[in-house]
């Protein structure tokens, strides 16, 4: 049994040699990018058993992914070849305000996953089953797994969901509150302040945690501000760390990669979410999706400094 499968689509990422408008830029450093194998590769980096479970095209870029993301010590066994479909990539444009991010996905070879093309035993191989949000948004079929894997049947793993909303996904005649429904049928559950504002039209982290009172843990993370873990009624709030960003992308799934990290070590909540700073910390203060996360005993040392850094 592996500690974590993470169910996603992944895509071949392409960074630009300078910022400003794709327009102007002349050359891209290829990466990877996927919100669920991104946390795969951090959970594996940190020293735990992690499972990719996707499906790539049968083109070149598909031999990139697996063998990117099986580099970093994620088993790639249960990740799909279809020969008839492409690979998803995706463009990253460094804006004077922001990264913003461009996909070239829509029929791609993870958007024919569905109940049927995903085993439902490589699906239940691990102790925690991590999803996201942006498969719900690929294709009605992949919207069809995430019913299916959601359904509270027994012998289920613990499942984590990062509600990862990223409006260029989602048509105009789709509704947002799909991805709260998925949650409420989850256990671990990660939104940001802002996304829940902009998919839900919710304010902040209580009237986030009064719509979603089901999660056993609902993580809600405030940018820079912190993170406030809510568990029944109680709400455990810590402050991030102060890191001078690079850029943002891939920040959400280290943070989940380091709170589900120390979850699977039985790690008491506080500890979980300094965890998750210290992760999301490594992802943000480098260009691409994927930061090094540090050693175990250095994470470990982090998180029990007494300083003000944490509240
Ligand atoms: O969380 C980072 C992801 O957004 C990025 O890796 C690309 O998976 C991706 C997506 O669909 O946006």
């Amino acid at each position: 049994q592996f500690d974590v499968a993470c169910l996603g689509e992944s895509m071949v990422t392409f960074v630009p040699s300078q910022p400003g408008s794709l327009a102007d830029v002349p050359a891209f450093h290829r990466g990877i990018g996927g919100a669920e194998s991104n946390v795969a590769c951090a959970l594996a980096r940190s020293g735990h058993s992690a499972r990719w479970i996707s499906r790539v095209g049968g083109d070149g870029f598909g031999d990139h992914l697996i063998r990117a993301v099986a580099a970093t010590g994620v088993d790639v066994t249960a990740v799909q070849r279809d020969a008839a479909r492409p690979t998803g990539i995706y463009f990253k444009e460094q804006l004077a305000d922001r990264t913003a991010v461009l996909y070239y996905r829509a029929g791609s070879a993870a958007a024919a996953m569905s109940p049927e093309t995903v085993h439902r035993r490589d699906a239940w191989s691990g102790r925690i089953l991590h999803l996201s949000g942006i498969t719900a948004a690929l294709s009605p079929e992949c919207r069809a797994l995430m019913r299916s894997l959601v359904t509270r049947e027994p012998g289920r793993p613990l499942v984590s969901y990062d509600v990862n909303f990223r409006p260029a996904l989602w048509g105009t005649g789709d509704d947002p509150w799909l991805l709260a429904e998925l949650a409420r049928g989850c256990d671990i559950v990660f939104v940001g302040e802002d996304e829940a504002q902009d998919a839900w039209g919710l304010p902040d982290a209580a009237a986030i945690r009064t719509a979603l009172p089901e999660p056993a843990v609902l993580v809600v993370k405030q940018g820079s501000t912190g993170a406030t873990a809510f568990t029944g009624d109680t709400a455990t709030f810590v402050p991030a760390l102060a890191v001078d960003v690079v850029e943002p992308v891939g920040a959400g799934d280290a943070f989940a990669a380091g709170f589900l990290s120390a979850t699977l070590r039985g790690l008491p909540l506080a500890d979980r979410l300094r965890h998750g700073h210290v992760m999301a910390a490594a992802a943000l203060t480098v260009p691409g999706d994927l930061g090094t996360p540090p050693a175990r005993a250095h994470a470990d040392a982090l998180v029990a400094l007494d300083t003000d850094a944490w509240g």
